[in-house]
């Protein structure tokens, strides 16, 4: 244990806790940029000096520990004025347009410059950053407003264990690039979003899709047909002032009426297909000596890692489409033959929690008779800004629910959206078709939960144990795919992986949380709670099988999971 003084007041703390943490747990608040907990701790924006008496130059608290018998300061002139200048020197090489900024209001810099009281930048300033890059079909990179920190950097390596950007040259030459100044999309980017939903400023974001959406529900000739992610409403309400983990469903049902969609459809519904298709994809390997494990591939940013970075894995792969591409290839051609609409005039738009979802729906192969299984994709945060945009008041909304059919869906499906959901959803329609019978205990609490890479043995029936291993984020993503490779995986049955951290209700197209209250939440799992809040009490069904309306659809049209018209609407071949 250390005994110093902070402010004058005595304090007691474990060895190895920095000033920060020492402060924050005496509610005493010091300013930071570059830190991210846990990720990035590197001491190099300067805006957590504090002065440790008899010491001549001032400390970074973020790295600093802390020592017996010190005395810190966190609030004299002396830190206060270097605090300032610190601000104003990244101000100065900083693109300051904010009224025209996405990120305005939610930006950690603008926060601190008014926190901190700055009024007026009094340098000149070298503008060393110029370039901006929107060749990705995902991610927007803007120089002119990166401040380098850093963040981004450490997210990339050491968070998704992707590391396409780094940081070049030296002093006012100094960037943050993928290597060799490429383009994101030229490099082996997932394009998970991870760096912009950890980025303090604007200088990383989702490549807009919002006026293509406008224009198409502009457009009289077209039925446009939305579809919402298991995951944005853990997350929506956050941006119209809600709190973190608050329930969004029945209002951004309504939100989206308002808006002008032509029908309010579910992921859901097509995630319960995804079961039936993929719980029958497994039965089958386990029966006819399939490759094992099989491997999830409803998260684009990581089929996008497996296929960049372990594409001898491939086989492992379900050969069924995201729920997303279901639900897309299904209305294009059920619901479109149903209702007597040519797929040419139908604009299907997904929100989506997830940046990479923009990427899947170009991908060639995910079409069904040639029409895109999915027309643009949104994020959360985009979203957002239409709701705002139309002046819909999100918060006098009342609770609507999904238009029938397409917008009915279980407990199962809406789980999906947090690390372990699929797994569950699963298990849950398995141990029922293998004991026929209707299982009543169904939470299964050991695949849930935020801890990197899970495993457990499920005993779906007296014979048959299921072992399975979820991972979620890259570097635990890594760390299961090193031990296939390396055979060690040979006795596992199943495994889900999902791009990033926490799963989609941390995906990077939501909404975004200052760094400084992720030191104090744990975003991942109070947005996962509402999932399984609306799973164990706001659905009637919690087993994707027994969705009549799935139900109907598979007697009236698709015939048996993965039969011939199944497979030829919603299973597909990643081969890259
Ligand atoms: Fe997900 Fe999905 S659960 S990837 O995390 O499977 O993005 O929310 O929409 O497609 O359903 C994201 C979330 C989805 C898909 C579903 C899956």
């Amino acid at each position: 244990e250390i005994t110093f003084k902070i402010n004058g007041q005595d304090m007691t703390v474990p060895e190895g806790t920095t000033i920060l943490e020492a402060a924050k747990l005496n509610n005493i608040d010091i300013p930071t940029l570059c830190y991210l907990k846990g990720i990035n701790e590197i001491g190099a924006c300067r805006m957590c000096l504090v002065e440790i008496k008899g010491a001549r130059a001032l400390q970074a608290a973020c790295v600093y520990p802390v020592a017996n018998g010190i005395e810190v300061l966190t609030n004299s002139p002396k830190v206060r004025k270097a605090r300032k200048v610190n601000l104003e020197l990244i101000l100065s090489n900083h693109n300051r347009e904010c009224t025209i900024c996405v990120r305005s209001e939610n930006c950690e810099l603008q926060a601190l410059a008014k926190e901190i009281g700055v009024s007026d930048i009094p340098f000149e300033g070298e503008k060393s950053g110029t370039l901006i890059d929107n060749k990705s079909t995902s991610i927007v990179r803007d120089e002119t407003k990166c401040i380098l920190c850093k963040r981004c950097v450490a997210v990339c390596a050491n968070v998704q264990n992707v590391a396409v950007l780094g940081s070049v040259g030296r002093g006012f030459t100094s960037q943050v690039q993928p290597v060799f100044g490429k383009s994101l999309a030229d490099v082996g980017c997932i394009n998970c979003g991870q760096c912009i939903i950890n980025c303090p400023v604007g200088a990383l974001t989702e490549k807009s899709d919002v006026q293509r959406v406008w224009d198409a529900i502009e457009d009289p000739t077209k039925t446009v047909i939305v579809q919402t992610a298991p995951a944005v409403r853990s997350a929506l309400g956050e941006e119209f002032g809600y709190p973190i983990g608050t329930r969004a469903t029945g209002q951004m049902a309504a939100a989206l009426r308002r808006l002008g969609f032509d029908k309010v459809f579910d992921t859901d519904f097509a995630a319960d297909v995804t079961i039936m298709e993929e719980g029958t994809e497994l039965l089958g390997r386990l029966n006819n000596g399939g490759v094992l494990p099989m491997i999830t591939s409803c998260s684009p940013g990581w089929i996008k890692y497996i296929e960049t970075y372990y594409p001898e894995a491939l086989p492992h792969l379900s050969s069924c489409k995201s729920p997303q591409n279901m639900a897309g290839a299904l209305l294009k051609s059920h619901y479109a033959e149903t209702n007597n609409i040519d797929p040419k005039d139908m604009v299907v738009v997904s929100v989506m929690p997830c940046t990479a979802k923009k990427y899947e729906i170009q991908r060639p192969e995910l079409n069904v008779d040639g029409n895109q299984d999915v027309d643009i994709s949104i994020t959360t945060r985009e979203l957002a800004r239409m709701i705002k945009e139309a002046r819909i008041m999100y918060t006098q909304l009342p609770d609507e629910d999904f238009d029938a059919y397409y917008g009915e869906s279980t407990g199962a499906a809406v789980i999906f959206g947090a690390t372990g959901g699929v797994m569950e959803a699963a298990v849950r329609t398995l141990a029922d078709i293998l004991n026929n019978k209707d299982i009543q205990e169904i939470d299964y609490v050991g695949v849930r939960g935020v801890e990197g890479v899970k495993t457990a043995t499920v005993d779906v029936t007296p014979d048959l144990a299921v072992k399975v291993v979820i991972a979620h984020g890259g570097s635990n993503i890594n760390t299961v795919m090193k031990q296939l490779v390396a055979g060690e995986l040979a006795d596992t049955h199943f495994i889900e992986l999902m791009g990033c951290p926490g799963g989609c209700v941390n995906g990077g197209g939501q909404p975004i949380v200052s760094a400084k209250t992720k030191m104090d939440v744990d975003i991942r799992a109070e947005r996962a709670k509402v999932l399984y809040d609306e799973d164990s009490k706001h659905l009637k069904y919690r087993k994707s099988h027994q969705n009549p309306s799935v139900i109907k659809l598979y007697e009236e049209y698709l015939g048996e999971p993965n039969g011939h018209k199944a497979h030829h609407i919603l299973h597909t071949t990643y081969s890259q």
